[in-house]
């Protein structure tokens, strides 16, 4: 039987397991990312198992999230992620060169590589073919010392497109179409791998808006084979020569397949506040519109915000609306700078931020309270923009650009109609991605050889052992969806704590209940429950961590999001699933107790547990568990595990620490 382009990958770096759907695999990672919000931690448990050197090809260490250092801490915490990479031999990217997914696919990412990234969009990548998956921070960690990366074999999914983009029509509205037929858990446990013949009519960086903007789904990754589009835009980013080809075998088997006709596609808008609450943009048409942002890792790139400079040449932005470009990287930026582009756009009203991810999470343009902002992002999650009770869309450049010249919410071919000569600007790149380098220190340029950690930096928290007995409060108990966002929001007002849980802890679920950090360190252990996708959106293990450290023994949920049931299992946290009957009946407040051993249950592979609620009614809950992540929640989490795996083999991958 033919394999997948996913299965050849993963064959290629396949170091345990098999390629069943369902079957845990061990895969060999060429390549980790980290970020600054993220990587503080990665580092600090890298010093805690005691590493002294990355062991992969490529590492690379971004400062992107929050490059406006509104606080000492920011910069404390840039300062130390510096100094770590020079200590450990990463590339290390400094503040305002660049998200860290725009700057990794100029420089680092190269077809049927593996890549390993803490940042949800980590697949970004997957549209110059390379297979790229998010990942909390400490598998980041055990990865980039050299240990193979565990997950269970997801199923793939052949996406088949057809017919060509119409005009006005974008690589945006193919995601946004997905996420309106499949919905925000659709693609967990997943890979969408992208097939046939309306894949060539798409360049490199439209197929990475697309790769991009997979996480949205849940899905593990997204990939598309390469061709000579791939080739193309390597070749233009001076990197030719590391052009592979790499298609599916004609008779490979899919465990499902959805087709998309490229060519009945049409501007699409997510609405408040769910990326898949998607409509035609003609649905919402003349809404006003205040506040319109093209940037962020999904159309951040030079090929992203050109279309929305065309359409802006010899216009102006509506009186009524502010229009922000926030870029994806600053070679983005320099190069649309020497072309006189950012000049015609400031002519325009547009205001320039710096590369970051910024406005995505609240910090920096904050939208106006009762007011409507269009962004080209990613996430529309209720409050992430900075405000509560915010009214965020997404769409494209093209319907961004449209909605700042009108002043509403339009559909560009009927704003063209009005207008009479605004044309379709389409898709362009660049003959050469020329950009300077300077910003992008290699690990032997590295001006630091030891950690320097300031006020803000930390400890790495511990949990002990996992509990025979856990009993206690449902400490809050949430509905369907619930983001990381929620768990531990990202503004600028909590960010800078990153790398101080004691303090961030107290954060905790604020959006969803401020008191429940107060109330959960009050009572020393409880139980968290939750309806469906549970964790989804980002790949903080803040929102394992914190809920750890305030003492939280288990999450009762109807199903979890990938990367954050990863997280609580490394931070030993019990993720067990119930259904739905068992959701509705308990309640916050009542008293839980697992009636099982625990301890013994979990090691000795265990599914099903007994959960007794307020002394009387029983239920049952499942763990759905590898023998390794029973035996990581049993240590007491991924820190402890491999420092006794590490003392047991007597290996240096990662030693104890002592
Ligand atoms: C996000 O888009 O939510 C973030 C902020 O990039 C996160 C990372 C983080 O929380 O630091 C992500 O996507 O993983
Ligand atoms: Fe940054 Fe937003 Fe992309 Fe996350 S989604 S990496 S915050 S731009």
């Amino acid at each position: 039987m033919g394999q997948t382009l996913t299965e050849k990958v993963l064959d290629d770096h396949l170091v345990d397991g098999e390629l069943e759907t369902g079957e845990e695999i061990g895969i060999e990672i060429d390549q980790v990312l980290t970020q600054d919000t993220t990587g503080t931690m990665v580092w600090l448990q890298f010093e805690a198992m005691g590493l002294d050197e990355v062991q992969t090809e490529i590492a690379a260490q971004y400062c992107d999230h929050q490059t406006y250092q509104f606080d000492f801490k920011n910069t404390d915490d840039h300062r130390f992620l510096r100094s770590a990479a020079g200590k450990y031999g990463a590339y290390f990217s400094r503040p305002g060169n660049g998200i860290c997914h725009n700057v990794h696919r100029e420089n680092f990412a190269a077809p049927g590589k593996t890549l390993l990234g803490s940042d949800s969009h980590t697949p970004t990548p997957g549209g110059l073919g390379q297979l790229a998956i998010g990942a909390g921070g400490i598998d980041v960690t055990v990865a980039m010392g050299g240990a193979p990366y565990y997950i269970e074999m997801p199923e793939i999914v052949n996406v088949r497109l057809e017919g060509e983009l119409p005009e006005w029509a974008t690589a945006k509205d193919v995601i946004l179409e997905l996420l309106r037929r499949l919905s925000v858990k659709g693609g967990v446990g997943k890979i969408l791998e992208y097939t046939g013949p309306g894949v060539e009519s798409l360049t490199a960086p439209e197929r990475m808006t697309i790769t991009n903007m997979g996480t949205e789904l849940g899905a593990t990754s997204s990939i598309f084979p390469t061709d000579e589009q791939t080739k193309d835009y390597l070749e233009r980013l001076d990197r030719g020569d590391e052009y592979t080809e790499l298609q599916p075998d004609e008779d490979a088997e899919y465990d499902d397949e959805i087709v998309v006709d490229l060519s009945d596609l049409e501007p699409l808008i997510a609405q408040p506040s769910m990326p898949d609450n998607v409509v035609p943009v003609s649905e919402v048409a003349g809404q006003d519109v205040d506040q319109v942002i093209v940037g962020s890792c999904t159309n951040g790139g030079y090929e992203d915000i050109l279309p929305a400079a065309k359409m802006l040449e010899g216009r102006e932005v509506n009186p009524t609306t502010e229009m922000i470009v926030a870029p994806g990287s600053k070679q983005a930026s320099e190069m649309l700078a020497r072309e006189g582009w950012v000049a015609e756009m400031m002519a325009a009203g547009v205001n320039f931020s710096e590369a970051t991810c910024g406005a995505c999470i609240g910090i920096g343009h904050v939208p106006a309270s009762d007011s409507v902002s269009l962004r080209t992002f990613n996430r529309n999650f209720e409050g992430r923009s900075g405000i509560e009770d915010d009214n965020v869309f997404l769409c494209s450049p093209e319907v961004a650009a449209a909605a700042a010249i009108k002043g509403e919410i339009v559909d560009p071919r009927d704003l063209a109609d009005e207008l009479g000569d605004l044309e379709a600007p389409g898709i362009e790149l660049p003959d050469e991605y020329d950009g300077s380098k300077t910003d992008l220190i290699t690990p032997d340029e590295a001006p630091d050889d030891e950690l320097v950690k300031g006020p803000n930096i930390g400890d790495v928290p511990l949990r002990d052992e996992l509990d025979s007995d856990i009993e206690g409060e449902a400490l809050l108990k949430m509905e369907d969806n619930i983001t990381t966002d929620h768990i531990i929001p990202a503004t600028q007002d909590i960010l800078m704590y990153r790398s101080n849980i004691e303090k961030l802890s107290e954060f905790t679920l604020s959006r969803v209940d401020d008191t429940f950090a107060e109330r959960a360190q009050e009572a020393d252990g409880g139980f968290l429950v939750a309806g469906e996708n549970y964790g989804q959106g980002s790949s903080r293990e803040h929102a394992a961590m914190c809920p750890m450290y305030l003492g939280i023994e288990s999450v009762l949920a109807q199903s979890f999001a990938r990367i954050h049931r990863a997280n609580l299992f490394n931070f030993g946290i019990v993720p067990l699933t119930i259904d739905e009957e068992t959701y509705e009946e308990i309640d916050q407040g009542d008293e839980i107790e697992i009636v099982d051993d625990v301890y013994d249950a979990v090691t000795s592979g265990q599914e099903e547990f007994t959960v007794r609620v307020n002394g009387e009614d029983e239920y049952t809950a499942t763990l759905d568990a590898s023998e390794r992540e029973r035996d990581i929640l049993a240590a007491g989490g991924k820190l402890a595990w491999t420092k006794e795996q590490a003392e047991e083999s007597g290996s240096g991958a990662a030693p104890a620490d002592d």
